[in-house]
């Protein structure tokens, strides 16, 4: 692990807070705080730290979360009880108003911590990579897409990915939004759909009143006014069970690719999210690490200021794994690194099998039927170039 150095010619930041890991959502809750524990030994036991510059992530002020998230909404969270303490006699009407304390977003001990350490990581994320002091900035503890303005959503409570990407255009003309947790990337494409500045793209699994969130539609590409110069900047890739990597990979390479084209972005939010592997709790693919890297690794190749963001992710032996050889990529370390998983990995016994890439028989026994036909994904490549029309500046 030692043959790990610096990458030449660029700088990487890992942005990391242990304490933010300690956070419980509760015994049956997918989301799981420790996966990143899991994440950071993995990359310590292969030596990684040495060729980045490593940063304990701050908690992010009130004021700054305030750049996107209402007021009100920031004082409840802030002083929400935890579901085990006494509650105030008016608050059940603010829980339900904000989204708060069901079984998905639980009001939990610790929860403003946690929640402002996830968006500190990814705003210190973003001014590393605002001041050129890294060109790729990676922050696996934000990435929380589904928060809204005023309302928790899907395990999120703040859009620390909304909050990055606006400091982002304080010192970038344009910032490319793409989003490959399994999950519809909403809450950031929400909140960008009247500008021309950012363009949002997810790729997720797409049924809705069955799948979560349920919006992300190929036909949903910003409200489609003459006065909004945000039209047509939201793009989605709605896809069904079982997707492959390698159907996944040629997708991904051929929209981004044509994005960039003819966005021509000057820095990219990439949100990493792992629940689109295969064998995860609540994912529905059959990714395997290698084509979740893929598209980070073509990302990278653009050669373009980047944040990698984490997000979901419901099996953490398989979202360590997958974040780690992210995290050699950005290094240009994966070519290097023994597939192997070294033998004095804190955890090792937790992934039950020794190696990076476990083969999908391995991780499913029987393999998710793809339900993709090629035709399907050809139409949808079609009607992204047909919004990428309208794309002008
Ligand atoms: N799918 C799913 C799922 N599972 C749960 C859940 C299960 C057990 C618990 F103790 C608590 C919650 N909730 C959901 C989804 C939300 C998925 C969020 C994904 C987040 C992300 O990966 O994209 C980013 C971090 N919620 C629902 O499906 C909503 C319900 C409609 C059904 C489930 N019940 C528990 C709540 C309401
Ligand atoms: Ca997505
Ligand atoms: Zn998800």
């Amino acid at each position: 692990e030692f043959g790990i150095t610096r990458p030449k010619g660029y700088t990487v930041s890992y942005h990391a807070n242990p304490e933010m890991e300690k956070h419980h959502f509760g015994q049956t809750h997918p989301m799981k705080p420790w996966r990143l524990t899991l994440t950071k030994s993995l990359v310590s036991a292969y030596g990684m730290p040495f060729a980045m510059d490593n940063y304990n992530t701050r908690a992010a002020t009130y004021e700054e979360l305030n750049s996107f998230h209402a007021s009100d909404y920031l004082d409840y969270l802030a002083s929400a009880p935890a579901e085990d303490m006494p509650r105030d006699i008016d608050n059940p009407d603010k829980e339900v108003r904000f989204n708060l304390g069901g079984s998905d977003c639980p009001l939990f001990h610790g929860l403003y911590d946690y929640c402002s350490m996830s968006a500190g990581g990814s705003l210190d994320a973003a001014r590393k990579i605002c001041n050129k002091q890294s060109d790729i900035a990676i922050a696996w503890g934000g990435g929380l897409h589904h928060a809204k303005r005023s309302e928790a959503s899907g395990f999120c409570y703040i859009n620390d990915i909304v909050v990055a990407v606006l400091q982002l255009l304080r010192c970038f003309p344009r910032v490319l939004y793409i989003d490959i947790d399994v999950h519809h990337g909403d809450g950031v494409e929400e909140a960008f759909f009247s500008t021309d500045r950012v363009m949002t793209v997810s790729f997720h699994k797409y049924a809705p009143e069955i799948f979560f969130p349920g919006t992300g539609g190929l036909d949903d590409n910003g409200p489609k006014s003459e006065h909004n110069p945000g039209a047509h900047h939201a793009i989605n890739v709605p896809l069904n069970d079982g997707i492959t990597d390698e159907q996944y990979e040629h997708l991904f390479q051929t929209i981004i690719g044509k994005i960039n084209e003819v966005f021509r972005p000057s820095a990219i939010a990439l949100q990493c999210g792992a629940d689109s592997l295969a064998g995860d709790r609540l994912g529905r693919f059959n990714l395997q690490v290698q084509g979740h890297a893929a598209c980070v690794e073509f990302c990278k190749r653009l050669n373009i200021p980047m944040i990698m963001f984490g997000g979901g992710g419901y099996t953490p032996r398989n979202v360590a794994r997958a974040w780690a050889f992210e995290t050699s990529i950005a290094i240009d370390a994966h070519k290097k690194i023994d597939p192997i998983i070294p033998q004095h990995t804190p955890w090792r016994e937790r992934f039950i099998h020794d190696t990076l890439f476990p083969t999908l028989e391995q991780i499913l026994g029987e393999p998710r039927a793809n339900r993709n036909t090629q035709k399907r994904l050809q139409e949808i490549v079609q009607h992204v170039h047909e919004q990428l029309r309208f794309v002008t500046h």
